[in-house]
């Protein structure tokens, strides 16, 4: 397969400064009339992409082509051009309905809707397919009135009428100028929430959000969500909404989250749909940040988009990073910070650490489709945080907004973004730099001395960076550390926190004043995407778990010591967990702390997480085994009657939405968790009371999650409840599906096995292949079985996949790129299974690529 490079960038030959699209939509055959006017930018033909289209005719400037005038090769369409201007028009048929790639234009639900990036676009008419090519669209539709009422595209509304033949059109007109990924049409039987926003300059912009008929009272948490993050926007980054009309459409077959095209967000209706009975909170506030992240990609994307696709993470991380602190604003941003970080370690930190590790801004692909990745998304954000924290809130606003002037209308780099932060905020960042161009995530080693006679202390600080493929002596980064000294004997604050500037391989940083011995604080608030590894003793751990007053520090206390416990499990079999009891009772009984950080923090990690920090040799089932026995040791060691209390006390609190709420029933259902460690009669009746007596989908998923594992008649019970209850919404379909693959008890795998065959199983749709498939990818214990099934039918069902959706298929691979930290067996059982992938004939450049790649 052709590999694409970085180092390769060349401008467009051709510019489309404007482009009329029109459509005769029908889901066996779309016919698609393109008009572009080309502008000649370099030398030679020009040259439009193209997949799968059937070309009925080609004409320049009105003079219909011949089939040597111009060629048809590898789908893409080539025209000798003299002049240095030309009107070229193309008509092509397309097939929705048998589009099962989700990629170009396809049906979802009976409707019609496209999905262009990252290559899409070349799958709807031929065009330069590339992010730098901007142009105007005007686009017209028509279609069976009947069967699809609703007609959208890109922009404001420009006409509409009646047809004859029962057919109607709606003609749509973009007036900003956009790469073709931003490209999207809609037609269907939809109906909307609609609202209004008034900008900050006083403009009315018309919000709906399209869904069925049915599922309509359920958009008003993302209808909230839009209009705060329009205003959210315009505060913190002074960026106004600039159409008249901002449309969302939500559809159930979609490869990912959402899509921010350009007015309107095309969406997986898992992250608009939520009300209490359907939603949990975890859903919620995913609705809520995916839709701020696409509206704010109006701005970080649309308004400045990227050049090139290696410069993706220039509209991911930073878009990332704005919906997280978006979210931070809107909620408790503690919990957030803890959770951005956690889902960063499961996901990144891993993919950093594997073969498939790859810098933010990548060198080379085979398959853009693969490089949507955790490192572009998350480690991205985390680089533009550490830029927000070195330059300061004012100096961050300044840079933001010179990148805005210098860039709106462009497609831009991330050299540009970078030199706008340096420009606008004042700041020298050469070394910087160096988080987007070097992978793998960095080790800070942190040693404190204490002199008492000197009431000095001093912190040797390190770093290395990890070789990883196709990178080896990297050079030290630019990393800033928060960091702060508190007193053992006072347990208070020796002197405020320092941003330290970690910038060669090794520093020093000296405290005086230090009065009594000291414990270290450091990457505080995770100032930095790096690993830290200190001397500090268990009761260290304890002490900051209990005393410090950086929220994220005092987790990261609790989950330091829970995995040094786990790991000495793991190792030595010993679970004598007396410290991590007592800083876990310490921690229940703090009336200080709110409810959500408190159950956050007294999660253990997970198995996963425990088999990345043992690195080598894993054997998932001592994992396990380890994991259960320190959840027990919690749970006596605490108390059930602690843990029995606690939940009781959680128990009859008011559903709502608030901070407060969803804190309630989140150390609610942690205590329940522990209680179900070792699962009596009395807690498998209080999950089954919850299930039963539960006003929304928190509580009742919550104990059905506990009640699967167990081999109970409420555990028929339940199922079959919930089964009957919610059979007709697919959304909580796949909650069901998702908590029978993520059990750990004996025959979870067979009954896996078993539900791949039910009736309301199908590979078509990818919310419900990752429901139940990629869920079993996720459990560690299942996955990893000695006898290797789990390998088996997660890389058969994957193969399935591939030959109707490789971008689906391809994300499944992952999960095998582990294999060289499992022990021998294992290893070799993954390593086997990546082999036949790579070997099956026909297996599409994605799949192909993650597996080839895994097996290095
Ligand atoms: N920018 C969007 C990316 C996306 C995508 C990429 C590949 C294949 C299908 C896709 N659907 C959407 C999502 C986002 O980051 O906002
Ligand atoms: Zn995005």
């Amino acid at each position: 397969p052709t590999i694409t490079r970085r180092e390769d960038y060349a401008p467009p030959a051709w510019r489309v400064p404007d482009i009329s699209l029109a459509f005769a939509l029908d889901e066996a055959r779309t016919r698609v009339s393109a008009v572009l006017r080309v502008e000649r930018a370099g030398s030679g033909p020009l040259v439009l992409d193209g997949d799968d289209l059937d070309l009925k005719s080609v004409s320049v400037d009105g003079r219909v082509l011949g089939e040597g005038d111009y060629t048809l090769a590898n789908g893409n369409l080539t025209i000798p051009l003299t002049g240095d201007t030309a009107t070229v028009e193309t008509v092509v048929e397309i097939a929705p309905a048998a589009n099962s790639k989700l990629m170009g234009l396809y049906a979802s639900g009976g409707n019609l809707c496209t999905q262009c990036e990252a290559e899409g676009f070349r799958r709807v008419t031929f065009f330069p397919d590339r992010p730098d090519v901007l142009s105007r669209y005007s686009v017209e539709l028509n279609a069976d009135k009947a069967r699809y009422p609703v007609l959208l595209s890109n922009g404001n509304p420009v006409a509409a009428g009646d047809l004859p033949d029962g057919r109607h059109f709606a003609r749509w007109d973009d007036p900003f100028p956009k790469p073709c990924y931003l490209f999207a049409v809609v037609a269907g039987d939809l109906r909307a929430l609609e609202d209004s926003f008034e900008t900050m300059s006083g403009r009315h912009v018309k919000l709906a959000i399209w869904v069925r008929a049915a599922d309509v009272e359920k958009c008003r948490h993302a209808m909230q969500a839009l209009k705060d993050s329009m205003r959210w926007d315009e505060v913190h980054y002074g960026r106004e909404y600039d159409l008249d009309v901002f449309n969302i459409v939500a559809v159930d077959d979609f490869n990912f989250g959402a899509m921010e095209n350009k007015g309107l967000n095309i969406f997986n209706s898992k992250y608009i749909l939520a009300d209490a009975e359907t939603a949990t909170d975890a859903d919620f506030d995913a609705v809520a940040a995916v839709v701020a992240h696409e509206y704010f990609h109006n701005w970080t994307g649309n308004r400045i988009t990227c050049r090139d696709w290696f410069q993706l993470s220039l509209k991911e991380g930073l878009t990332v990073y704005r919906d997280q602190c978006f979210s931070a604003d809107m909620g408790s941003p503690a919990v957030k910070r803890i959770e951005d970080v956690r889902a960063l370690r499961a996901a990144q930190f891993q993919e950093d650490a594997g073969p498939l590790a790859h810098p933010v801004r990548p060198e080379s692909y085979i398959e853009i489709s693969n490089f949507y990745t955790a490192t572009v998304y998350n480690k991205g954000a985390e680089v533009i945080r550490m830029a927000a924290t070195l330059l300061g809130p004012e100096n961050y606003r300044k840079g933001t907004d010179l990148y805005f002037e210098r860039h709106d209308g462009e497609a831009a780099t991330v050299e540009d973004w970078v030199k706008a932060l340096e420009d606008g905020g004042g700041a020298d960042f050469g070394q910087f730099r160096l988080w987007y161009s070097q992978a793998g995530t960095p080790t800070v080693t942190a040693d404190l001395a204490y002199d008492p006679a000197a009431k000095s202390a001093t912190l040797t600080l390190a770093q290395a960076v990890p070789d990883t493929p196709g990178q080896s002596q990297k050079a030290p980064m630019h990393i800033p550390l928060k960091i702060a000294l508190f007193g053992r004997e006072s347990g208070s604050l020796l002197g405020p926190e320092q941003l330290f500037q970690l910038r060669g391989a090794s520093a020093t940083m000296t405290f005086e004043n230090v009065g009594e011995p000291p414990v270290l604080s450091i990457n505080r608030s995770f100032s930095a995407p790096v690993n830290v590894e200190t001397k500090r003793s268990a009761a260290d751990f304890a002490f900051l778990s209990a005393h410090d007053d950086d929220p994220f520090a005092r987790y990261e206390a609790m989950q330091q010591l829970m995995m040094d416990r786990l790991v000495d499990a793991v190792r030595s079999g010993g679970t004598d967990a007396a410290p991590l009891v007592e800083a876990v009772g310490r921690t229940l009984r703090n009336q200080a702390l709110d409810h959500a950080f408190i159950g956050e923090s007294i999660l253990l990690p997970t198995e996963t997480m425990i088999a990345e920090r043992l690195v080598a040799n894993v054997d998932p089932d001592a994992v396990h085994t380890a994991r259960e026995g320190v959840r027990r040791a919690l749970l006596e060691g605490v108390g059930r009657d602690t843990w029995s209390a606690l939940y009781t006390s959680l128990s009859d609190g008011a559903y709502d939405l608030s901070p407060g709420g969803k804190g309630g029933r989140r150390l609610k259902n942690v205590a329940l968790g522990y209680l179900f460690s070792r699962p009596d009669e009395a807690a498998v009746a209080a999950a089954e009371a919850q299930y039963t007596a539960a006003t929304n989908m928190t509580d009742r998923i919550a104990a059905l999650g506990l009640l699967v594992d167990t081999d109970t008649a409420a555990r028929e019970r339940v199922l079959q409840d919930f089964y009957d209850r919610f059979k007709g919404d697919a959304l909580v379909l796949d909650k069901w599906f998702t908590a029978q693959a993520l059990g750990t008890s004996e025959g979870t795998f067979e009954h896996v096995v078993a539900l791949a065959g039910h009736r309301d199983f199908t590979i078509r749709n990818p919310n419900r292949f990752r429901s139940l498939v990629g869920a079993l990818a996720m459990n560690q214990f299942v996955f990893h079985r000695k006898d290797g099934a789990g390998y088996r039918f997660v890389a058969d069902s994957l193969l399935e996949v591939d030959a109707i959706n490789p971008q689906t298929a391809a994300r499944f691979i992952a999960p095998f790129g582990r294999w060289r930290r499992m022990e021998d067996a294992r290893a070799g059982m993954m390593r086997a299974e990546l082999e036949r992938i790579v070997g099956t004939p026909g297996v599409s450049r994605d799949t192909f690529e993650m597996a080839s790649k895994s097996l290095v």
